[in-house]
């Protein structure tokens, strides 16, 4: 699958669980024409047929090489970005949750459901397939919350994509607006369109001196149905803006920030 046909696809299967994402990029539309896509993100688990390395060949397939490797102790999450040579394609983020790191009993919930796990991808449709596993009960998905939100999420979604990051670099309507003003602008037209934005450190994530500064909303709220029909809204997924500065031989910075990711991977809280 080329790259067009694969965000064509993603970005589908994200704004039908995602509808904000839709009104803020026609709200950026309006203002600036063309927006471009600075990266996405999946979540997955690991040591299962679904892990970080089963689906890995399916980006490399499609062009993309190995960029960098990233730890989150304290969110037991291991990630790996990849980029491509054509820098108008978004760059791909993919982190997956160590299980064996988690509680006895996490691991036990858990268990039930990634067994069903019965195989591994097939093709790059694996990356908009949802869940492997059956409907969760809602009282499985409640107790794995209290541990770790990251895997309660993905128990309940499944491999989706998690979000889309609108480049700020590519805005006009900001250019003109000192480095720092400019995702404090656009914050500014995300929460002045109605939609909250994640504040875990501050709405800003990062600074100039660490080449990337980001900010996102907090994931939309969909009603999800869990085991036995039972129904209730959950934080699905978000949206993400991303201004990247050159460094000092003048290159513009492509990699991530783990002290910015750490924050950002908490729009997905309730
Ligand atoms: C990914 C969070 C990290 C970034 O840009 O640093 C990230 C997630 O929430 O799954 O997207
Ligand atoms: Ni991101």
């Amino acid at each position: 699958m080329n790259p067009v046909q694969f965000f064509d696809n993603l970005w589908q299967d994200y704004i039908a669980i995602t509808p904000q994402a839709e009104v803020i990029r026609k709200v950026f539309e309006g203002t600036d024409g063309e927006v471009i896509n600075d990266h996405v993100a999946f979540r997955t688990f690991a040591h299962t047929p679904l892990q970080l390395e089963s689906l890995e060949p399916l980006v490399l397939a499609m062009g993309y090489s190995l960029q960098d490797e990233y730890q989150f102790k304290a969110k037991k999450l291991r990630a790996r970005s990849y980029i491509h040579p054509d820098a108008s394609v978004p760059k791909i983020f993919i982190s997956e949750l160590l299980t064996g790191q988690l509680s006895e009993s996490a691991q036990k919930i858990l268990a039930k459901y990634i067994a069903e796990i019965t195989a591994g991808p097939v093709d790059q449709s694996v990356f908009w397939s949802g869940r492997h596993w059956s409907a969760p009960s809602f009282e499985d998905y409640k107790e794995l919350m209290q541990e770790t939100e990251y895997g309660a999420w993905l128990l309940a979604i499944g491999i989706r994509v998690n979000h889309f990051t609108v480049s700020i670099n590519h805005l006009n309507s900001v250019a003109d607006f000192s480095a720092t003003a400019q995702i404090q602008h656009v914050l500014g037209c995300v929460k002045a369109a109605g939609y909250a934005v994640n504040t875990v450190g501050g709405e800003v994530k990062g600074s100039p001196a660490a080449l990337l500064e980001q900010g996102s909303t907090m994931a939309d709220r969909q009603q999800i149905e869990f085991s036995g029909g039972e129904k209730h809204e959950i934080p699905t997924c978000f949206y993400e803006f991303a201004l990247r500065y050159p460094d000092s031989d003048g290159v513009v910075y492509q990699g991530f920030v783990e002290a910015n990711a750490d924050k950002i991977f908490e729009s997905t809280n309730s």
